[in-house]
């Protein structure tokens, strides 16, 4: 067996990640040293398809170098300053970000969490000073089977047992209501509801498309009843989908809308809260902030991400190349798959009762040079970077129909 530059074989990687890492992942063992476009190279050269795209982060792909070069520029000149003072890509950040998305007002995080936390303590705070809902009376509506991010508040309003158990006591102040059910909705608001969060498409319950009409209606309903919409976009968003945001295929915009993942190209934590509406005018200095929130470099690598992801193209052919595969994973031949669903390159196969688990086939998958990762028992997501061709996902079906043929 051949070993990395540094002389470690990958079990002895896996070894010591496991006696020294906290054990809160179970990766397939494959170890990536080397990342281009579509492909990664793991420590004994072996090449494989990523078709997990560290969970759409690298829409853009690996190590795109447009956006590599722009984050080593700017590294060379200036990475971190606090927002103590200003900084000269901040502005420009802005002025980028909202010209592609129609925002008025941005809110610059980290990672996807936090921007999810910022959104709703923003949210809360405009139902106190701008509906008019009584001290610590806010509600907050959410979805079963949602997922958001790992924090406290977040993890205290999942219905996963596996991400909330003996995580509690919990934040009060959220409902649960059914996914893809606007009357549920409806039925759930009361004068002290501030806000639903929703993700256009749930990605970790399994790529679950709400039915047509959903978000529409979802959209009139808090607009009658003054409820703050956040969309969660943070896997949707940035092309993953076959549209700038997911939000455009049923042509809503939202109150707040969360971007993280791609918005920096996989290059750096960079995630941002967009309001179109002033309920982040609410937020005044001191009430909230990041030490690295809209830091140079991340505005730098993010400015440029987007840049690449609208110059080059991705998103339409995150759409093109999406429905090609989709329809090539449809026609497959198989008493083992139950479901083929997906938008852009979002799509997952739901495999059926006798398939035995989807794991096994992301090992198999593995074996031929394909990553991709299972979501609960039974689901294989695919998500390529969103700069796939016709050719590489010929190429993946080769390596994909026998597999689930069998
Ligand atoms: C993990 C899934 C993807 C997200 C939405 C917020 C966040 C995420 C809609 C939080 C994060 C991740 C994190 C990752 C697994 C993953 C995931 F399988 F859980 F559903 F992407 F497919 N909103 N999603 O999907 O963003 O704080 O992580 O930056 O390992 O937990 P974060």
């Amino acid at each position: 067996m051949k070993t990395s530059p540094k002389g470690l074989t990958p079990s002895e990687y896996i070894g010591i990640e496991s006696e020294l890492g906290a054990h809160n992942y179970k990766p397939l063992d494959v170890i990536l040293a080397r990342g281009e476009g579509v492909w990664v190279w793991d420590t004994d050269g072996n090449k494989y398809l990523d078709c997990l795209s560290a969970y759409s982060a690298v829409n853009q792909g690996h190590c795109h170098p447009v956006i590599r070069q722009a984050m080593l520029d700017q590294a060379e000149k200036l990475t971190l300053t606090s927002r103590a003072f200003r900084n000269d890509q901040l502005a420009l950040f802005y002025e980028d970000i909202c010209a592609l998305t129609g925002t008025h007002k941005v809110l610059p995080m980290n990672s996807g969490a936090e921007a999810v936390e910022s959104a709703l303590k923003a949210a809360r705070k405009w139902g106190y000073e701008v509906k008019g809902v009584p001290e610590d009376q806010a509600e907050i509506i959410v979805c079963e089977n949602n997922f958001h991010g790992r924090t406290l508040a977040i993890v205290g309003f999942s219905t996963d047992p596996t991400a909330r158990n003996n995580f509690g006591p919990f934040a009060p102040g959220f409902k649960v209501i059914p996914f893809g059910d606007s009357e549920a909705l409806a039925a759930a608001i009361t004068p002290n509801t501030v806000a639903f969060l929703v993700e256009p498409i749930q990605g970790e319950a399994g790529v679950i498309i709400p039915p047509a009409g959903y978000l529409s209606a979802v959209r009139e309903i808090c607009s009658d009843q003054n409820v703050t919409l956040i969309l969660d976009e943070i896997q949707t968003g940035l092309g993953r989908t076959g549209k700038l945001l997911a939000e455009e295929h049923d042509g809503i915009e939202a109150d707040v809308t969360l971007v993280g993942k791609a918005l920096s190209g996989g290059f750096y934590p960079v995630s941002a809260v967009l309001s179109s509406t002033e309920v982040l005018g609410v937020l005044k200095p001191g009430e909230h902030g990041s030490t690295f929130g809209g830091n140079p470099l991340a505005c730098a690598v993010a400015r440029t991400a987007l840049r690449v992801l609208v110059e080059e193209g991705m998103v339409e052919n995150s759409a093109e190349m999406g429905a090609y595969f989709q329809d090539a994973l449809s026609s497959i031949n198989s008493d083992v798959i139950s479901e083929v669903r997906g938008r852009g390159l979002l799509i997952a196969i739901e495999l059926t009762e006798e398939a035995g688990d989807a794991r096994n086939y992301c090992n198999a998958l593995q074996e031929r040079g394909i990553l991709c990762k299972e979501t609960h028992l039974k689901i294989i997501r695919f998500a390529p970077p969103l700069i796939i061709t016709k050719d590489q996902i010929d190429w993946a079906m080769e390596q994909i129909r026998p597999v689930l043929a069998a």
